[in-house]
């Protein structure tokens, strides 16, 4: 079943070997597994996006492998002690088809959400997708991308009329003379990307980067900008318009490849560089030397991510350094452009087939007769039987128990109690639930608050895709049959849609799912019709759109026309505005929230790592001395952080690398280090991204 092959490497022993990509970030490192008489170790593997690069967390993948901790058996809460038990499998897919039964028949189909995750493979997102809308029949499906990317996702589309976070390949920065990081620390977030980077200063590239904090990445460039959070916008409205009064703006490019510009060119005139370093913190000669740059150099790339994002402006802030792009006519030209650093394995194919509110697969719009039509014929069912749009993630678990809200949630792939905004409010909304379902194949902090939990396989037992960053669709390849007692993400839907009686068959072999994912696809934004497992395998992958099996894919986007009807990107006017909630009195600093190298996202994962927990073994607060000074708070001492919703408790970093105005924590722990019991659930009205990377709080010594 699995495609690793067998070799002899030392006399005696046998090894298994499977050519694949590590489970964590989108940049999809390839690694190479190797079984050797029961012990699973990772070896660096060439691929374009690592060079032969990993992180810590890829090198310890296997660790969770076979894990004290690894769940091989269903749980089920036992109605009288109220503590999960062990169960078989068919006890435990009985008890969520009764219980998805009897919350539908009394509070009709919308009373049961599925929530979804940009680290499951594509043909899992697929499936999922459409496990709910045909076999549960409910509009209500939204997944952890939400948290993620969307704000780029909905910039990209109002602009260039289609969301691939890179629209050209990862080795391409290197032939950027200038290059733009905003709230990106790939140094931490994803290591080997630095080898593009090096390649690129070795060239004589510039670097600059825009961060609250002297990040690893801040370290290396040329130019470091360090705002305020919050106002990457106005600091890119501010850029645009020295380059307008300088008049390097590319006036061919605007003439004959967008619309809309007047608007923006009206906009920005307002943007006095002296104003906005006032607002922002960043002195005008940096503001001046920034847009310089960008604009006189031969190639430049602008690249976001998070610290830009996940603001309640995500979408105009991005759409602020996409209207800078273009009026610099970097889309689509040779070294130079916009993209978006998508952070889950999947998160870019976890967006593309329909594990999102709005959406069916081949990023197509729910709402869109054509698109009903085209995949319930795909799928075999009437297109009036398939649902509307549902709401976006953070709306969903807020309503989660309510009186107009689901009543039972099926969570796959993400722990939603760690990593959702005002943490607490949800982990109540959870508690509120007649019914949830977690299938995880550890006990997640979400996972123990289940009434059943599914253990299924990890991604060195299971074939499939992901599409990474780059819009390249690449192997996830299995080294090994799951666990007894363990059953793949599509044997469950598959269980389930049966118990169901769902009219169509979900099929549980992964090649087969992609292949009905391909038509599904075919003829929408993402079209993967002409993507086959063998085309990824006799290449270092495929890049989308690629409609035609014996066509060419589309590593480069935008070289000729962008996908709008006109074929013209589209400017839009955006201003500034301040944070959802602004410092006061009560609480007068800054709070921001972000990653570490050792640990990934909610830290189901990577907390279960020996050696990433001994080099990230809590969380902390980054504090300034002056700060530090002020509060009477020395270096490792406990502190509290606390705002409106809640607080988190954790020692103190003091550190010159922050503003002194401004408090950082890691999100990746739970219980009292919880840095989301603190953020702000304010969300963009566009993307529904919400502010983690902006709150008020204050800071207080915690008295022993
Ligand atoms: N080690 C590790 N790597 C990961 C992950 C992980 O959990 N751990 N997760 C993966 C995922 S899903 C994602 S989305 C990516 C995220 O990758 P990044 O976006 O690189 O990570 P973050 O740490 O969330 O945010 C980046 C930076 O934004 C800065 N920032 C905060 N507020 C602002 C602001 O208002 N403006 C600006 N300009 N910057 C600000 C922070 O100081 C931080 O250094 O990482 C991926 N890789
Ligand atoms: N304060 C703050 N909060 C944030 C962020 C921030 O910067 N600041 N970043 C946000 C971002 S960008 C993201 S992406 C989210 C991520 O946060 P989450 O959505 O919580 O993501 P993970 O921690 O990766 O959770 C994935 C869970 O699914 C399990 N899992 C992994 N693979 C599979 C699979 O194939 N199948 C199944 N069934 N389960 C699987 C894992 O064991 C884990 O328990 O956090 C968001 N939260
Ligand atoms: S950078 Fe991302 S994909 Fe590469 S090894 Fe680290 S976590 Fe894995
Ligand atoms: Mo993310």
């Amino acid at each position: 079943m699995t495609d690793g092959a067998r070799v002899a490497t030392r006399p005696g022993a046998t090894s298994r070997e499977a050519a694949t990509h590590c489970p964590y970030c989108a940049l999809q490192c390839g690694m190479t597994l190797r079984e050797t008489d029961g012990r699973t170790e990772v070896l660096p593997r060439q691929f374009p996006t690592n060079r032969g690069g990993l992180c810590q967390k890829g090198w310890t993948a296997a660790e969770l492998l076979d894990h004290p901790e690894r769940l091989t058996t269903p749980l089920v809460r036992d109605p009288v002690t109220g503590e999960q038990r062990p169960a078989s499998w068919d006890e435990a897919l009985d008890r969520v088809a009764a219980g998805i039964r009897t919350v539908q028949s009394g509070h009709g189909r919308d009373a049961v959400a599925v929530f979804g995750g940009g680290g499951l493979t594509n043909e899992k997102a697929y499936a999922l997708g459409k496990f709910a809308r045909v076999a549960l029949r409910t509009r209500h499906i939204d997944y952890n991308g939400r948290w993620c990317m969307s704000s780029a996702a909905a910039a990209g589309i109002r602009a260039f009329g289609v969301d691939r976070g890179l629209p050209f390949p990862l080795e391409d920065l290197a032939r950027a003379e200038t290059l733009l990081l905003v709230g990106a620390n790939p140094a931490e977030t994803m290591p080997p990307l630095l080898r593009h980077l090096t390649d690129q200063r070795q060239r004589g590239g510039r670097l600059i980067v825009i961060d609250p904090r002297v990040t690893a990445t801040a370290r290396q460039a040329d130019l470091h900008l360090q705002p305020l959070p919050g106002t990457d916008l106005a600091v890119a409205n501010a850029l645009l318009h020295i380059a307008l009064t300088e008049g390097w703006l590319d006036r061919e490019y605007l003439a004959t490849r967008t619309t809309g510009f007047d608007a923006v060119r009206r906009t920005v005139a307002g943007y006095w560089p002296a104003e906005v370093e006032r607002l922002s913190g960043v002195p005008v000669a940096d503001l001046e030397a920034t847009a310089r740059a960008l604009a006189t150099a031969g190639s430049a790339i602008i690249l976001t991510a998070r610290g830009a994002e996940q603001h309640a402006k995500g979408v105009d802030t991005v759409t602020a350094f996409v209207n800078l792009a273009l009026a610099l006519g970097l889309p689509g030209r040779p070294g130079s452009g916009y993209g978006c650093l998508t952070g889950q394995g999947n998160g870019q194919g976890g967006r593309e087939h329909g594990q999102k509110a709005d959406q069916l697969p081949g990023y197509r719009k729910i709402d869109d007769p054509a698109a009903r039509a085209h995949v319930a014929g795909v799928w075999g069912v009437p297109a009036d039987d398939l649902p509307g749009p549902g709401v976006p993630a953070y709306r969903l678990l807020d309503s989660l128990g309510t009186a107009d809200g689901p009543r039972a949630l099926l969570v796959f792939g993400s722990n939603p109690v760690v990593s959702a905004p005002r943490a607490a409010r949800i982990e109540s909304r959870l508690r509120d639930l007649d019914l949830l379902v977690v299938a995880d194949f550890l006990r997640s902090e979400t996972a123990a608050l289940a009434d059943v939990v599914l253990p299924v396989a990890q991604w060195a037992e299971e074939d499939g895709t992901m599409t990474n960053l780059e819009g390249r669709v690449l192997r996830r390849r299995a080294l090994r049959e799951p666990p007894p007692g363990v059953r793949t993400d599509l044997a469950v839907l598959a269980g389930l849609a049966t118990r169901l009686d769902a009219p169509v068959d979900f099929p549980t072999d992964p090649r087969t799912v992609f292949t009905e994912l391909r038509r599904a696809s075919a003829g929408g934004p993402a079209d993967y019709a002409g993507v086959t497992w063998d085309r990824i395998d006799a290449a270092s992958g495929v890049f989308w759109p690629c409609p035609d099996p014996d066509g060419p894919d589309t590593p480069r986007l935008f070289a000729d026309r962008f996908p709008t009807p006109d074929g013209r990107a589209r400017f839009h006017p955006v201003t500034h505005r301040p944070a959802a909630e602004e410092v006061c009195a009560d609480y007068p600093l800054h709070f921001t929230t972000g990653r570490v190298l050792a640990q990934y996202q909610s830290g189901t994962q990577t907390r279960r790592v020996a050696a990433l927990r001994r080099a990230a073994p809590g969380a902390f607060v980054e504090l300034h001395p002056d700060l530090a000074a002020r509060l009477g708070v020395t270096d490792g001492e406990e502190v509290r952080v606390v705002s409106r919703r809640g607080e988190l408790r954790a020692p103190a970093r003091v550190s010159p690398t922050i503003r002194p105005d401004t408090v950082f924590a890691p999100f990746h722990w739970a219980g009292a280090a919880r840095a989301n019991s603190v953020t702000n659930d304010a969300v963009d009205p566009v993307s529904g991204m919400p502010e983690f990377k902006i709150c008020a709080v204050r800071v207080e010594r915690v008295e022993s």
